[in-house]
């Protein structure tokens, strides 16, 4: 837990929500929650950023078939800013497989299959920063002041 409401994490929509037009309703679940979105880009990941998103999972059986998969049509990267955001984020994102995924949750809602679970979060800090260094640059994460904040934290 952290009392920092500048925490960020890195978020990749996955060709299947741009695909299925999912995209809007993923982006409300955020903003409802009282996140900030700090950067947002439409990108066809290539398969050096696939690799070097997911090199932790290099080895396992699963990482051929996700990096075509992530690599096969547009994402939406993004960085979203809010207290706890890293845990916050996953909570809403649900459990990688879909039937552990609580409904109310995205992949819960929205998803049948491991791999078509349409949503990427960071799972701690240090793979924020392995992440998000893959898609943004530093001047592309912008810093501003969310005028609801008051409304939205006990400061
Ligand atoms: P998460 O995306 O919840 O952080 P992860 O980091 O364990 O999950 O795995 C990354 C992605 O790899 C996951 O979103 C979908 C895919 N994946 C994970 N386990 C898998 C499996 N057993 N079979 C197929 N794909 C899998
Ligand atoms: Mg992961």
């Amino acid at each position: 837990m952290t009392n920092d409401l500048n925490e960020k994490t890195f978020l990749l929509l996955k060709p299947d929500a741009i695909q299925r037009g999912l995209v809007g309703r993923i982006i409300a679940r955020l903003e409802d929650k009282g996140l900030k979105l700090v950067a947002a880009k439409l990108v066809h990941v290539t398969r050096d950023q696939a690799m070097r998103q997911y090199d932790c999972h290099k080895g396992k059986p699963f990482f051929a078939s996700l990096i075509d998969f992530i690599t096969s049509s547009p994402s939406l990267a993004m960085v979203v800013e809010g207290r706890n955001s890293i845990d916050i984020v996953r909570k809403l994102m649900g459990a990688t497989e879909p039937i552990e995924a609580d409904p109310g949750t995205i992949r819960g809602d929205f998803a049948l299959d491991v791999k078509h679970n349409l949503i990427h979060g960071s799972d701690c800090p240090e793979s924020y920063r392995h992440e998000v260094e893959v898609y943004f640059t530093s001047e592309e994460i912008k810093e501003y002041k969310l005028e609801l904040e008051p409304w939205i934290y006990y400061i």
